[in-house]
């Protein structure tokens, strides 16, 4: 029977996360990293999202690690990740659900410009500010077509939206018109006027989005940023939203997390901020992803999200 040892949030969640296995996966052994009697086997799988610094030898020792993060770069920027052991992304029908519902609601906030509203409660303020303008009238560009920019592209496609998604090599999503590699990416952000950053972080895509990267939009574009902070540069985000470059922006995902109380992010008006909550599953949920991805492994079958170290996702 396989064990999973569950370093994850550290010795605080484990008794939440013991719960959910025992729902979810009753046959698991399930151990707490943190419990000195705990000794990592070669047999042993581990659960983890950001392992502290020594944790890293051990890991090196396990059948395989299981992420409850969606995106990986934390793991693999790390100097001592054992890119030998095999690495599975979080994944799952109620995660992809999330990031899609969450996508959603910040597409139409941007749509309707419910951050002005927010910010006229606030003051008390009934102010007629009514847009009249649809899904169905605006083109949402989604950066990054994988297991999630995929689901989330086909969710906003049935809502109504006009969807493209941009991907490095090629895909087919129903729906979606899909623009591949870098010489299509200008076309791609000309013709969007909601953009939604869900790119894995890695070499190539950190920093990517600058001032003049946000010129390729129509003026007045929104941005939806559910990817990582890294891919963002702070400055030149904030610069495109003084100057109406960019109507609005909706960013779950900052650098650094937490946002720092001097941020000028946190008050800006035309930025909604969103404490990294996009598309975290319930315990239980992630218990029977992860207890699935263990099954399949422990049968020599390849799980869909086993991360490729070399391109990082
Ligand atoms: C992530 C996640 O990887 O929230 O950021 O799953």
């Amino acid at each position: 029977m396989a064990r999973l040892i569950i370093s994850a949030d550290g010795p605080e969640k484990f008794a939440v996360w013991k719960e959910a296995f025992a729902k979810a996966a009753p046959d698991l052994t399930v151990c707490s990293w943190y419990a000195p009697e705990t000794h990592l086997l070669p047999s042993d799988y581990v659960l983890v999202w950001k392992p502290e610094a020594d944790h890293y030898a051990a890991l090196a020792q396990a059948k395989a690690i299981l992420c409850t993060g969606a995106g990986v770069d934390h793991l693999l920027q790390h100097p001592h990740f054992p890119v030998h052991v095999p690495l599975v992304r979080m994944g799952g029908e109620q995660t992809a659900h999330l990031m899609a519902d969450y996508v959603t609601w910040a597409a139409i906030g941007l749509l309707r410009d419910a951050r002005t509203w927010a910010i006229q409660q606030n003051q008390h303020q009934w102010v007629y500010n009514g847009i009249a303008r649809t899904s169905a009238e605006i083109r949402i560009g989604v950066m990054g077509l994988g297991h999630l920019g995929a689901h989330v592209a086909t969710h906003l496609a049935r809502v109504g939206f006009q969807v493209a998604g941009w991907k490095r090599s090629a895909a087919s999503v129903p729906n979606v018109q899909v623009y591949v590699g870098q010489e299509a990416l200008p076309e791609f952000l000309a013709t969007t006027d909601i953009l939604v950053n869900l790119l894995p972080s890695t070499p190539q895509t950190r920093g990517l989005v600058t001032y003049d990267f946000l010129k390729n939009l129509p003026r007045g574009a929104g941005f939806i940023n559910v990817g990582r902070g890294e891919h963002v540069v702070q400055a030149d985000l904030v610069q495109a939203l003084d100057t109406g470059l960019l109507c609005g922006a909706v960013l779950d995902v900052v650098t650094p997390e937490p946002l720092p109380e001097q941020s000028p992010l946190w008050g800006h008006p035309r930025v909604t901020v969103t404490p990294h909550v996009a598309s975290e599953a319930s315990a239980y949920k992630q218990a029977e992803y992860v207890a699935q991805a263990i099954g399949q492994l422990e049968r020599g079958e390849t799980p869909a999200l086993l991360c490729n170290p070399h391109t990082g996702y």
